[in-house]
């Protein structure tokens, strides 16, 4: 942890300590200290420093600040690196680029705005200026590479835990990557895996989740199937707080065992029992939704009794 994030979460937990006392416990300068301190207020921290009273942080703003995230976890839990951009084309690309550049397991991209947000088969995301969580996180499991699709499961289950956590709303998943508040779409999940010798060798695991639009934030054709955390329950979390709390229930998921992480992802699915119209590989395929396996496909069980398992794809519920 950066002595940054030692220091926010010392202020945090410890209100009213001197300067001095500040930075011995971070081990770091009184320098260091008065510089994090007036940075952090020209960003909107508000920060009393009392002479005789020490300091004391009063509030902090929605910001995506590194630091900020990575002092919401306990040390041990934090990701290795947190990477915030104003605005990009896509946060997915950024920490693709990362990743071939060596980035370690666990690192996450963020941005304000994207350029060009997409959902799967090229689909666009809208991603509105400061009013959403635009994150990409960089997974390298030793997994085989049939357990890939899992990966967007174990993302939609972070996703619910995290705004379940901080938010009181009843998420459901569709499959297999919306993640729904009252059958409209809260957050949108778009895995990009790569492969290397039959073995999967690293992931970047995209997430959208809208946090504080209102209605007329979103384009006209989202306004009646889109929702935000601010719609569904106010006030909306803090971002960081967001991220904090997904980055670590992703990574908690990823280690879990697999009948675990599928026997959480059934409870919460929206999808399974449903009749449902599937397109794949060119074929229409209609049937009950039975089951999701742990390559993350959706078996559906068809007209004859057989089962068809749908791997990737859209789905559409007729029940
Ligand atoms: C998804 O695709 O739902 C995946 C979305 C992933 C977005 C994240 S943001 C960070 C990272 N960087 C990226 O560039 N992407 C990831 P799909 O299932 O194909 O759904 C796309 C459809 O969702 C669109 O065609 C719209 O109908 C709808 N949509 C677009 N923006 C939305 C929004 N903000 N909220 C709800 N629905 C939206």
């Amino acid at each position: 942890m950066t002595p940054e994030a030692r220091l926010l979460r010392r202020l945090r937990d410890h209100p009213g300590q001197s300067v001095d006392q500040l930075a011995a416990a971070c081990r770091t300068s009184t320098d260091l200290v008065l510089a994090r301190l007036a940075e952090w207020r020209s960003l909107g921290f508000d920060i009393l420093e009392h002479p005789s009273g020490g300091v004391h942080l009063l509030a902090v703003p929605d910001r995506l600040i590194p630091e900020d995230i990575a002092s919401l976890l306990p040390e041990d839990q934090a990701p290795p690196r947190v990477l915030v951009f104003q605005s990009t084309a896509s946060t997915n690309d950024l920490a693709e680029r990362e990743a071939l550049a060596g980035a370690p397991h666990g690192l996450v991209v963020l941005a304000e705005t994207q350029e060009e947000g997409r959902g799967r088969l090229g689909r666009p995301w809208h991603s509105a200026p400061g009013l959403g969580l635009w994150m990409s996180i960089l997974l390298r499991p030793v997994w085989p590479a049939s357990r890939a699709g899992s990966l967007t499961l174990a993302a939609a289950l972070a996703v619910a835990d995290a705004t379940e956590a901080l938010c009181p709303i009843h998420t459901r998943i569709k499959w297999p990557n919306d993640v729904l508040v009252d059958g409209r779409k809260l957050a949108g999940i778009l895995t990009e895996t790569r492969f290397q010798d039959g073995r999967l060798s690293h992931a970047v695991v995209g997430i959208g989740i809208n946090v504080s639009q209102g209605t007329t934030d979103f384009p006209p054709e989202l306004r009646t199937i889109a929702t935000s955390l601010a719609l569904a329950s106010t006030p909306a979390p803090r971002r960081a707080e967001l991220a904090a709390i997904v980055w670590q229930r992703l990574a908690a998921w990823c280690a879990a065992p697999p009948d675990v992480l599928l026997a959480a992802w059934r409870d919460r699915c929206d999808t399974l029992g449903r009749q449902v119209r599937a397109r794949c590989a060119g074929r229409l395929i209609e049937g009950t939704a039975h089951s999701v396996d742990e390559s993350g496909s959706l078996l559906v069980r068809i007209e004859s009794g057989s089962l068809v398992p749908i791997l990737a794809g859209d789905i559409v519920h007729l029940t």
